[in-house]
């Protein structure tokens, strides 16, 4: 694949004047609460590099939260917008539908979990999806609760804050929250040793049917590998013991894919690895190649449940996000983008194992395909250590590597890199992140 932007890391200086300008400039216009990770500003991105306003070249291991799958500007995508934005920008499909926003349903319901009749429908975020998901399955058990687990990140409007686990910074001052929503214990095999999937299920169950009741509950909400909450991956079992229980029992099961969905994780959706079927999957992000757009498709009497003109809104399954998607499925499709996931994910696990073998810090490397972090703690213990995952992220930063971090205790580094980075690239950034740990450890020690 050949890209403008040459692949490479280059860094002029960090952060350069222009840059430190414009942060002038944003902190007289911007909302204080909106944050940014880097002090740079971008003026291009692509394959596995994202160039800032002076010229630095940063290798790019967060693809803006597992957005940019297929690139940040993937030859496809650009050509389907260009002729979209051509043809019409908006019609509203409620207004005069297109065929764009048809097919993109079409795709969904033949690649999601599962060979049942399905039906989709289109969303701008990916935190609207998850509500439109609650809602359908609200109409559709005539029931209202509904059950999230720990550490877990739905998204930033009122239900899904009242969904999402962390208080800062996500929740602080901004309740009251939505009602009827209630949280279970996760599998967290780091923090939960000998807890297999099957009993970490139970204790989810057992608390569910407790403090909730399945005559009451709606849906179980779950992120089947959590993003934000630190890349948590439950035990095996975990996830098919509580869908089952929830065909068992009326509940809707709903899997969160927004960041674990198309192909970040070696699947094309993280729910195929042990061949769970969610009765509705909420998908975006890496959906339409950095466009906004999400959906919600499940079991067709589940989605026809709400009423006519119950869902939709004015910008959902926009034409040119439309366009977008079904560019970053054909590239996914076309230049095998599951299998090249998994090859990232040998590499990066390689580096990581090796860096953990000589680093007692790194308690933890997990996750799967491009969507991989270590959790860093105090040695021999379980204790987090955020301080040393902001050091090492720091550290990346100056030297031109986009490194993002999470989890509860923000002690977790994560590595969500494009799936069209080169090997070279990611090479040369893991090489930053060993170099990290090694400076921070010198200055422990000095
Ligand atoms: N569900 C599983 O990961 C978004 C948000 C970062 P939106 N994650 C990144 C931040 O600080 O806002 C996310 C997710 C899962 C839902 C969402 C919400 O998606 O498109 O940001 O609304």
């Amino acid at each position: 694949m050949s890209h403008e932007i040459p692949q490479s890391r280059h860094v002029v200086q960090f952060p350069g004047p222009r840059s430190v300008e414009l942060m002038q400039r944003k902190q007289a216009a911007v909302a204080a609460g909106v944050g940014t990770t880097m002090p740079v500003f971008a003026t291009r991105a692509g394959g596995g590099i994202v160039e800032d306003v002076d010229g630095n070249r940063l290798i790019d291991l967060g693809s803006g939260i597992a957005v940019t799958t297929v690139g940040a500007s993937n030859p496809r995508v650009a050509a389907a917008v260009a002729e979209q934005v051509q043809a019409f920008t908006h019609t509203c499909f409620m207004i005069t539908p297109y065929e764009g926003y048809v097919a993109v349903a079409e795709a969904l319901g033949r690649l999601t979990p599962g060979d049942h009749d399905k039906r989709t429908a289109l969303f701008n975020s990916g935190a609207e999806a998850v509500e439109n998901a609650v809602k359908i399955a609200r109409s559709y058990t005539g029931k209202q609760a509904v059950v999230v687990f720990d550490h877990a990140y739905h998204g930033r409007t009122n239900l899904t804050m009242a969904m999402t686990a962390k208080n800062m910074p996500y929740k602080h001052g901004f309740g009251p929250f939505a009602s009827e929503v209630y949280r279970a214990p996760l599998s967290y095999p780091f923090r939960d040793s000998g807890v297999d999937g099957a009993a970490a299920a139970q204790r989810a169950i057992t608390v569910i049917e407790k403090q909730v009741g399945a005559a009451n509950l709606a849906a179980v909400v779950i992120e089947p590998i959590q993003g934000e909450g630190g890349f948590i991956e439950p035990a095996d079992g975990f996830l098919p013991a509580l869908a089952d229980w929830c065909r068992a029992n009326g509940v809707v099961f709903v899997a969160d894919e927004v960041q674990t969905g198309f192909a970040r994780t070696g699947d094309l959706f993280a729910c195929d690895r042990e061949g769970v079927v969610p009765d509705l999957i909420v998908t975006a992000k890496g959906i339409a190649g950095g466009l906004p757009l999400s959906a919600v498709t499940g079991r067709a009497e589940i989605m026809d449940a709400p009423h006519g003109g119950g869902l939709g809104g004015t910008y959902g399954g926009n034409p040119i996000a439309c366009a977008a998607a079904l560019a970053a499925i054909e590239t996914i499709e076309a230049d095998g983008l599951v299998e090249r996931a998994r090859e990232i994910e040998a590499l990066l696990k390689r580096r990581l194992d090796a860096l953990q073998s000589d680093d007692a810090r790194v308690g933890d490397v997990r996750g799967r395909g491009a969507m991989i972090a270590v959790e860093l703690v105090q040695p021999g213990t379980t204790e987090p250590d955020a301080a040393l995952a902001s050091a090492v992220a720091a550290y990346a930063h100056q030297r031109g590597v986009i490194v993002l971090t999470c989890g509860t205790f923000g002690n977790v580094l994560r590595f969500l890199p494009p799936l069209t980075i080169s090997d070279e690239l990611l090479e040369d950034a893991f090489d930053v992140v060993a170099e990290a740990f090694a400076s921070t450890r010198e200055a422990v020690s000095a």
